[in-house]
């Protein structure tokens, strides 16, 4: 089943870019710029893969990010994923990067986005893989440094298919992100946003309306909202589920008691996608593959997801 489960053309459309930091990359990185690190070898780092919560995951992933300083490491990072994309037959990629990790840091906007879209280009050219980037809006920082975000990127507007909402959601709803959302809109970018993932299903309403978004990311707890549920089937809104992340973080106890296939079966617009890898411990054919191990995935309902990921792609 793997065999076939890898074979099978996808689309992974939740994706974070500085979440496919591998331990082996990470101390590459750390030694090439010098940057001190508080794990003594990748055993420990390893080890320090033990969170019980969305918050606990971030601050490691925020200070893993601390290694990428220039063009060429944003370059690899995004490379050593395309490779991954090409061993699994993901065809398409419409992956997020947040700036502001990495412009509070003091590394310019342009050295972040030149690194990255130069390892997309070679990804179409040398790959054959289509991909189109997402920036990623970071929720627990102030609204007004979303809008200096966005100013910052307009001048390259060409190399964005959208923009997204990421990092801690309790506490940061998609409200307070109305008005940097409205703007996007007006140059014409679409949106995405992560919501109803630890947050409740009154954060994928505001998504939805507010926002104004094409896709929820997550949105697994949506199933505790009947006229939620009925709306996201009605008009076919996809949700990017990420199964091994949301066990690694405990929104699910185990995968025995993951919803994905109860959402598909009920005729919800669902796919399968791997949100950080290097993180919660596989890229997409391993997502898939625990739904098989856990949840009985049939082939029929495999295809499906499949072909859902190719439908919800924004750029077609
Ligand atoms: C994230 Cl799993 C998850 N949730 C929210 N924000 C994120 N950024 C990177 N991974
Ligand atoms: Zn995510």
């Amino acid at each position: 089943m793997y065999d076939w489960l890898n074979t099978l053309p996808k689309a992974e459309l939740h994706l974070h870019l500085e979440g496919t930091l591998e331990p082996e990359l990470l101390f590459r990185l750390a030694h090439r710029n010098g940057v001190a690190l508080p794990w003594p070898d990748m055993d420990a780092l390893r080890a320090a893969y033990n969170y019980g919560n969305l918050q606990e995951f971030l601050d490691l992933y925020y200070r893993g990010a601390d290694v990428l300083r220039t063009e060429q490491d944003f370059y690899d990072l995004t490379w050593d994923y395309l490779v991954k994309c090409h061993e699994q037959n993901v065809v398409h990629t419409e992956p997020f990067f947040d700036p502001q990790t990495h412009t509070d840091r003091g590394v310019p906007f342009k050295v972040v986005l030149d690194g990255i879209s130069q390892a997309l280009e070679d990804g179409r050219k040398k790959l054959g893989i289509s991909s189109g980037l997402i920036l990623s809006f970071l929720r627990h920082l102030p609204e007004e440094q979303a809008m200096r975000t966005l100013e910052e990127a307009l001048p390259y507007r060409d190399a964005f298919i959208a923009v997204g909402l990421d990092s801690s959601e309790k506490g940061f709803p998609p409200r307070l992100f109305q008005r940097v959302f409205d703007r996007a809109r007006a140059e014409g970018l679409p949106a995405v946003a992560h919501a109803g993932e630890e947050g409740p299903p009154e954060y994928i309403w505001e998504a939805l309306d507010l926002l104004k978004v094409l896709r929820i990311d997550h949105g697994v707890r949506a199933a505790e909202d009947p006229r939620l549920m009925a709306r996201l089937i009605d008009e076919q809104i996809p949700l990017t589920v990420c199964p091994l992340s949301n066990t690694r973080l405990r929104v699910f106890d185990h995968m025995s008691q993951h919803n994905i296939l109860s959402l598909l079966d009920a005729g919800v617009k669902v796919t399968v996608n791997s949100d950080d890898p290097a993180y919660f411990g596989g890229y997409v054919t391993e997502n898939f593959h625990a739904l098989y191990e856990h949840l009985g995935m049939s082939q029929a309902q495999a295809q499906a997801l499949a072909d859902n990921s190719m439908d919800a792609r924004i750029l077609k």
